[in-house]
Order: C-alpha cells, then structure tokens, then sequence
C-alpha cells in the first residue's frame, strides 16, 4: 500500500505556553551529546522526567522506604499512604468511578496481558473472536494470539486506508455471535493516528461486546476520561507520560474487575489462605500480588501533580502547533515520505528517506545530539501494510521547541548530503 499524496496544512497558532519554564523541569535536557546539545524526540519510546518526579522518589527511598500493606510501623504506614494517595491521583486524573478501577501494573503491556489472561482464560472458548486493528502494538496482538492458541479463538484485524486511518464502516460489519472483545489503539505510535474510539466503543456496546483500548501514548497526548469514553478497560504507562519506568494502570469496569480471577497469586492479593481454600482480596488488591513497584508509584502519583501543575491544555496546544510545523518542514525536504497521514494525528512523524535506511538516518542524526527512534516501533503488521521494512521516527513531548524542529530538519538535510 502506498502513502496517500501529502497535502500543506495550516498551522494553528500558538497559544501563550512558556516552553523554556517547562524545560527547566526536566535536568537532563541541560545535557549535551558529543558536544551537541540534545535535542530528545523519542518521546513515543520514553518521554524524560521533571524533577519532581526525580525528587519524590529521591524522598521515598531517603526517607520513607517500606513495605506497603503489611507493617504497623510508621514508615510502612506512610509508604501506604503515598502509595495509595497515587492511586487516588489516578482515579481522579482519569475520572474513574472509584480508586478500586485502578490496577497497578508493570506498564501498558502488562496491562494488556492481564486482560487477556484474567478475562480471556475465563471467558474466551473455541469459535470465540476478537477484534484488533492493523496498527497495534505487538503488545496489544501477541497477548491475544497466545490465547488464540491455548483457546482456538480467532483474531480479526480492522483494515486501515492508505492515510493510516481505521475503516469504521467494516470494524462495524465485523462482529457476530461470536465476537468476545474489541481491543484497540488509541494513539498508533508509529503512524500518530488517533482513533475514533469513543465512536469505537459505542458500536461494539451497541453489539453487546466489552472494549480494552491500549492508551500508552493517548495518556501523554490528551486529556483521557474513562467514564466519557465509556471504554470497559484501559491500558497506560507512566513511563510515556513523564514518569517513572516499571509501573502503570490497568483500568476496568468494577463489574469485569469482579468477576475476573486473579492474574498472579501470593502476598497481598488474598484475605486468607489455608492448604484447602484461599479467599481472595477485594479491589484492586485481588490483581497486585506480591511487593509492587512502591518507588514508582510513588513518583507516578508525583507525576500527576506534575500535569496538575502545569497548563496542560496550553502544552498540549504546543505539541500540536510542533506537529503541524514539522509536518509542514519535513514535507519540503525531496525524497522524505511520510508514513502516517491521517486527518487526526497526535504528535509522532514516522518518515522514509529515498534509499537511505532508517538506521543511518538515526545514526547520523544522533551525531548531531538527536535522538530519534529507527526501525519496526514493535509493530511489524502496520509496517506490512506500508510496504516498508522500518521507519524513522520523531515523537514530541511538551518541552521540544520550534527550534528542535528546525535542527531536525537541518539535520535531515546533513543525512542526504552523506548519503547522497
Ligand atoms: N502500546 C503502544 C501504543 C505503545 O506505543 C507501547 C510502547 C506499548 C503499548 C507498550 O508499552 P510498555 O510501556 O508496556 O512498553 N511503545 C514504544 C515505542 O513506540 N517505542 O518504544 C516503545
């Protein structure tokens, strides 16, 4: 399939956003890289961490450290409370219905095999199917195909046009009796499409049939409210969204949540147990066993405050104007393609350099203190669809600047004269 004819867009104006008090947030954009200052746009892959983030796990482990849920003592206690005013946090953030939707996980992918796992085991049989889309990340299909072959339920993949956008018109047409889930992308990490998911998850409720929606890069990119979206699960990490590594939330429904069994057993996750019986704990608890990631929690919930400090409406007003310019900068440059052109995008630009590899393209630009991602993004079917065997690919964040956008443009051009 080929990339539909690229088009010149208008840019938005930018809203008044300080971008140069957001960077002082975040120490390691102070650093240089061989000399050249850094210019981070691998955002999609991580994004950095403000200080307070830094700082409250600094504080957590110089001051606070202990194990959650169990101990009478005071730093047990006020880890507890840390720990659990970060789910709080969440469940505000995200406008759950209650803290007890909160799951804490490893990040979006544990989340998603915790769904396919719980659910999945107890719910799927023979014959049964399940709806995924073209542009997943591996983490939302092999979770699903290692139940296709434990189960024999059969996956069904929603097509995408040649803009990178989903066909709603056959997703609809798609389900039958035996259709058992729906578990969709919200914001493709390789193509930058946001999904019309709202619209998504009214269809498949319409056919009786529960929705996961995989949110790792819709979390840092928009303003995500469960309860508007009425999604029966969803996926994220902090990691994407200025936080820590190793820790992220399932959301879900309290009425699946209830009627699922355990993913893990030990600590934590029980009321009691004998030989003979184990009586599982209540919500989220039933889902958390054994020690959880405390210290990222903990800056997970610090992480919030951080969103809740600053405008994160104007910030986000700022990554879509860095979108728009760099889409319109990219496209002047003769032989570079963009993969990924829908009307509705988030801020990722994957591109093809003429008979210049990816690779070299990041190799390169990485001498000039840019960080870029190169290669399959961990979602191989979509790079199928475009007839490509990689991608480059710049991913904002709330602190990149108009100027970085120009320095990756400048370094592009530097790309070709070595190649060329
Ligand atoms: N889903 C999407 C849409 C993602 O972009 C990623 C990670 C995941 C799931 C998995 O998240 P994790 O936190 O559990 O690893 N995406 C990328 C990426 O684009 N480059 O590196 C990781």
């Amino acid at each position: 399939m080929k990339s539909a004819p690229q088009q010149k867009l208008s840019l938005p104006s930018i809203k008044t956003f300080d971008v140069e008090n957001i960077r002082d947030d975040f120490p390691i954009l102070k650093q240089k890289i061989g000399g050249k200052k850094l210019v981070y746009l691998d955002n999609a892959a991580t994004s950095q961490k403000p200080k307070l983030v830094i700082d409250a796990m600094n504080r957590y482990y110089t001051e606070e450290n202990s194990n959650i849920h169990r101990g009478v003592h005071y730093l047990s206690e006020l880890s507890t409370q840390t720990y659990e005013a970060a789910r709080g946090k969440i469940h505000k953030h995200i406008n759950s219905n209650s803290e007890k939707e909160i799951i804490f996980v490893r990040g979006t992918t544990e989340a998603i095999n915790l769904v396919a796992q719980s659910y999945g085991r107890h719910n799927f049989t023979e014959g049964d199917e399940i709806i995924i889309s073209a542009m997943e990340h591996h983490s939302n299909i092999v979770p699903w195909q290692l139940q296709r072959d434990e189960k024999g339920i059969n996956l069904r993949v929603i097509p995408i046009n040649d803009k990178g956008e989903l066909f709603v018109d056959k997703y609809e047409n798609m389900f039958n009796s035996r259709t058992k889930m729906v578990a969709l992308v919200h914001i493709s990490n390789v193509l930058g499409t946001i999904n019309p998911v709202k619209e998504m998850i009214s269809i498949a409720h319409r056919n009786g049939v529960p929705v996961l929606i995989d949110g790792a890069q819709a979390v840092p990119h928009s303003r995500i409210d469960v309860t508007d979206l009425d999604c029966d699960f969803y996926a994220f990490s902090a990691h994407k969204m200025y936080g820590p590594t190793g820790v992220g939330v399932l959301y879900g429904k309290e009425k699946y949540l209830e009627s699922m069994p355990p993913y893990q057993g030990g600590g934590d996750m029980i009321k009691s147990v004998s030989f003979e019986r184990t009586i599982y704990n209540d919500l989220p608890h039933k889902f958390e066993a054994g020690t959880p990631n405390i210290a990222g929690g903990v800056g997970f919930g610090a992480t919030i405050d951080y969103i809740n400090q600053i405008d994160f409406e104007s910030a986000l007003a700022h990554e879509e104007f860095l979108l728009k310019y760099a889409t319109e900068e990219l496209l002047k440059i003769t032989g570079l393609r963009i993969i990924g052109t829908a009307k509705h995008k988030a801020s990722v630009i994957s591109f093809v350099l003429e008979n210049i590899h990816p690779h070299d393209i990041g190799t390169i630009l990485d001498d000039e203190g840019i960080a870029i991602r190169t290669g399959h993004h961990c979602a191989q079917p979509v790079m199928k669809c475009f007839e490509v065997p990689a991608t480059a690919r710049a991913s904002f964040g709330i602190y990149n600047t108009k100027e970085e956008v120009d320095t990756l443009v400048r370094g592009i051009h530097r790309v070709k004269k070595v190649f060329g």
